[in-house]
């Protein structure tokens, strides 16, 4: 099957041109200038199919390097499958997902990943890889980190936050980055004190304070910036690369700018809830509504103006990575298990199908460029976890994910319109983009086009992955 995507602003993060993008497969064959006739005057007629992408923009599909699927966590388990997951994310223009594999304090790292692997194969609608989380730093899991860098998975989440669940001490967190430094594989780190915290949440609770936006209020942003300065501090005695997730509180992030501007392999990455989403309008609303905003880290105050400063440091590249963290439960029995206690209420939100277009108004906003919004969501994801130019970037010889974007379109988020994920309500319900997602290829199969949904599951294969390409 040829296709041949014409006339379409073919988007990089050096540039926007204006060529033809012709598909053979699975893969991009070539990138052709208007007027380029080295493959023949009469391409047109002899492909199979022809996509008119006037007026359109044509992308990298979305990377979305940090999702959980099928994962039990908080006392239940999130909603969406392999299989729902991935179909949602398609529909937002979203190709590649790379997922966690969990261990916790006991199991083995290999065992959790072989059920990873079984709960991804032949359920995938588009193509994942997988990150490892490490619950229990010690000599087997170490060895375990050799050894799946080996095979493919060359990141490594360590969680600071969740005593007695996940979390691991400093001197759990050196001997982890011990390893990277040694095999070249990046430390992911969940940057919440957690010991800190549990105290603030204990005592809210004795004080009857058990609204969901204690939950905000429980982890100040002081505890998300000291535990990034003591994750920086032990990256540099070690030599680690690091790499900070879902950072919400401006202070972190010049914690990871001061690192950068010394010279150090850290790097952050937020989230669409940290720039658009507060403590005062979705955490604070009536009853228990706030329980559906409930993640961590925490949506933070409006009036302490962290999202201004999230954009900035997207653009200043202090921020390096918009990824979803979708983590998401439904509000009946689920969200509910906290109806009492805000900190029973499991923690995550489900975005993988609006990162696209929720960024892509950072556009419109005037926060970002088009070429930023590329770079944030495909080009940079694909390259700090190994793979770069297989996925994000539209090139000959790369996978032919590729996402037609209607610049002028609309796009109105809400349960009942545009929502295929697994769950009963949507945590961007009313938000109105002006951006469309028109089509979507993965791997040169179009999977979405004129708001049909046209992909199967199965279709998403396992990515092994290389070493990040920001590590020297
Ligand atoms: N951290 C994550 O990365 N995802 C879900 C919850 C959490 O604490
Ligand atoms: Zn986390
Ligand atoms: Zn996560």
């Amino acid at each position: 099957m040829t296709i041949l995507i014409k006339n379409g602003s073919v988007v990089s993060p050096v540039g926007i041109i204006n060529a033809d993008v012709l598909i053979d497969g699975e893969r991009i064959v070539a990138v052709l200038a208007p007027g380029d006739n080295s493959l023949g005057a009469g391409l047109v007629g002899s492909v199979d199919h022809v996509i008119d992408a006037a007026g359109k923009y044509v992308i990298p599909g979305g990377v979305d390097c940090h999702t959980h699927m099928e994962m039990p966590f908080g006392g239940t388990a999130v909603s969406d499958t392999f299989e729902t997951g991935t179909r949602a994310a398609a529909w937002g223009g979203t190709t590649t997902i790379i997922d966690f594999s969990v261990q916790t304090y006991g199991s083995r790292v290999q065992d959790s990943l072989q059920t990873w692997f079984e709960k991804a194969a032949g359920n995938c609608h588009i193509d994942y890889g997988f990150h490892q989380i490490i619950g229990g730093v010690d000599d087997d899991s170490l060895k375990a980190m050799d050894e799946l860098v080996e095979e493919g998975i060359t990141s490594f989440k360590l969680f600071m936050a969740y005593p007695g669940v996940f979390l691991s001490d400093d001197g759990q967190i050196v001997r982890a980055m011990q390893t990277a430094a040694n095999n070249g594989a990046m430390i992911m780190m969940h940057a919440e004190n957690g010991t800190a915290i549990d105290v603030l949440v204990s005592q809210a609770l004795a004080a009857g304070k058990t609204d969901p936006k204690y939950h905000s209020l429980t982890r100040p942003w002081q505890t998300e910036s000291e535990a990034t300065n003591r994750a920086v501090m032990l990256a540099h005695m070690t030599g680690a690369p690091l790499y900070v997730v879902h950072m919400s509180a401006k202070q972190a992030v010049e914690v990871v700018q001061r690192a950068r501007d010394g010279g150090q392999n850290v790097f952050g990455e937020t989230c669409p809830q940290y720039l658009y989403l507060s403590l005062e309008d979705q955490l604070m609303q009536p009853g228990f509504e706030g329980a559906k905003w409930v993640c961590s880290t925490p949506l933070r105050s409006k009036a302490e103006g962290h999202q201004d400063e999230l954009w900035r440091y997207l653009r200043t590249n202090d921020l390096s990575v918009v990824s979803t963290d979708h983590c998401p439960f439904c509000f009946k029995e689920q969200k509910e298990l906290g109806v009492d206690n805000f900190s029973k209420i499991p923690n995550g939100i489900g975005s993988v199908e609006h990162r696209m277009d929720l960024i892509y108004q950072g556009v419109v906003d005037g926060q970002i460029s088009v070429e930023r919004w590329v770079e944030l969501c495909s080009t940079t994801p694909a390259r700090m976890f190994g793979l770069y130019p297989r996925k994000g970037v539209i090139a000959p010889g790369s996978d032919a994910d590729i996402v037609i974007y209607d610049p002028v379109g609309r796009t109105e988020i809400g349960f009942h319109k545009t929502h295929h994920m697994n769950m009963d309500h949507s945590a961007w319900e009313g938000f109105v983009i002006d951006g469309h997602v028109d089509a979507v290829l993965s791997r040169g199969k179009v999977v979405v086009e004129d708001n049909e949904y046209k992909g199967v599951k199965g279709h998403g294969q396992y990515l092994k992955r290389g070493l990040s390409q920001y590590l020297i």
